[in-house]
């Protein structure tokens, strides 16, 4: 038989390369969506004919729902994508983010706790949870994030996966659930959300170079940097998180860094323009707190996991960037992913 998988956010960037890679493994994957007023299956319509992929209604912040749905499955693995995962609508949105990112895995947890022990489950930490902090290689000098770095966040969303974060470690200490989280660096694909920065920039380029727009770029904070990997790599380290010996929180990065502007550049050069002229820098994007610096250290998923990315930075870009050229050449906006 099978085995069964549970995927929160399926409908997003990273819920849509996990339910792929799981069932090219020949797992049941049960894709958990929100209700939302016109289905928002863009990332997933490629899916939805595969016997083997189910689709159910979730909210997890609705505790009567996650029980439901965990007794009705019974999964051998539960994958914890779902977020409100954009830092700059935390700042609007405390509540709300409070509310999805740390009550709802808290709902999970409690659920398997005292419906599915043997359940392996993920939870989808981030590098925001570093917020201003890094630790310094006191022989290269190399400032970086590691498992041992101490969190200081720096936004609501930052604040809101801290306190999931030590929840999950909680759970695996006090109740000895097999509970991991992924402390994943920024990740993109071509279906990158279009309000996170890379997917901005590409999404203008293919509708500049398709004539398709007129107005300039307005972009907030060229200055922070990111260590940028690409979404296919980093999906590939959950799944192999749940199937290591023992449960433990893994550092996910690429170990490099680069600017905001960095990324821009490259992505205006491989199209042969020039982002000066169409980059404008609008106050109203900067953030009340910025993260201004993260580059992770793998080290402990290369050892124990065997884990390292394999997709480039300038490969990433190319990538977003031809993607969202081909996209934006037809009128057909819909799924070509
Ligand atoms: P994403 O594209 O924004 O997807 C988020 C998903 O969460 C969407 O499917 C969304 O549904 C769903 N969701 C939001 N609120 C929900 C609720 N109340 N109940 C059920 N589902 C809900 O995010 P992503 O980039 O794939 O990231 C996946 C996870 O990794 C998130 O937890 C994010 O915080 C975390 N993370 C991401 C990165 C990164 O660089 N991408 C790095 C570190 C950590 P709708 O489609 O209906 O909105
Ligand atoms: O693309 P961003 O919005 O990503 P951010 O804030 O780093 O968060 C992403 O990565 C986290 C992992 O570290 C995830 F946990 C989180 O869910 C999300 O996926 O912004 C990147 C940088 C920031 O410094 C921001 O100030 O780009 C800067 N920026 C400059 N102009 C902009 C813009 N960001 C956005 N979204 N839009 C702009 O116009």
């Amino acid at each position: 038989m099978s085995k069964i998988a549970l995927v929160t956010g399926v409908t997003g960037q990273d819920g849509s390369y996990l339910s792929e890679l799981l069932l090219d493994k020949k797992y049941t994957v049960v894709g958990l969506h929100r209700r939302t007023s016109f289905n928002n299956f863009s990332r997933i319509n490629h899916l939805l004919n595969n016997s083997q992929f189910i689709l159910e209604e979730f909210d997890l912040t609705d505790p009567t729902n996650v029980i439901n749905t965990i007794d009705k499955y019974q999964p051998d693995e539960f994958y914890n994508l779902a977020a409100q995962s954009h830092v700059q609508t935390s700042f609007k949105q405390p509540t709300t983010t409070f509310e999805v990112n740390t009550i709802g895995v808290t709902n999970i947890l409690e659920a398997l706790k005292t419906r599915s022990s043997a359940t392996k489950f993920y939870q989808a930490s981030t590098s925001e949870m570093f917020g201003r902090n890094y630790t310094i290689d006191h022989n290269t000098k190399i400032k970086y994030q590691d498992e041992n770095t101490e969190l200081l966040p720096q936004s609501p969303y930052g604040v809101s996966k801290v306190a999931a974060h030590r929840m999950v470690q909680l759970y695996r200490e006090a109740y000895g659930l097999f509970a991991c989280s992924g402390i994943l660096f920024n990740h993109e694909s071509p279906r990158r959300g279009e309000n996170f920065v890379t997917r901005k920039v590409t999404k203008y380029i293919g509708q500049l170079i398709n004539q398709k727009i007129n107005d300039s770029l307005k972009l907030g904070n060229l200055q922070a940097m990111r260590d940028w990997g690409h979404a296919r790599d980093y999906v590939k380290a959950m799944f192999m998180m749940l199937q290591a010996d023992s449960p433990d929180d893994f550092v996910i990065c690429t170990g490099k860094t680069w600017s905001v502007l960095d990324f821009v550049k490259a992505s205006f050069e491989y199209v042969d323009l020039d982002y000066k002229k169409y980059v404008e820098i609008d106050q109203e994007l900067f953030r009340p707190a910025e993260v201004e610096y993260l580059r992770g250290n793998s080290s402990k998923a290369h050892d124990v996991l065997e884990w390292q990315p394999e997709i480039s930075f300038g490969d990433l870009v190319k990538d977003m960037v031809d993607n969202d050229v081909k996209h934006y050449n037809s009128n057909n906006y819909a799924s070509k992913f």
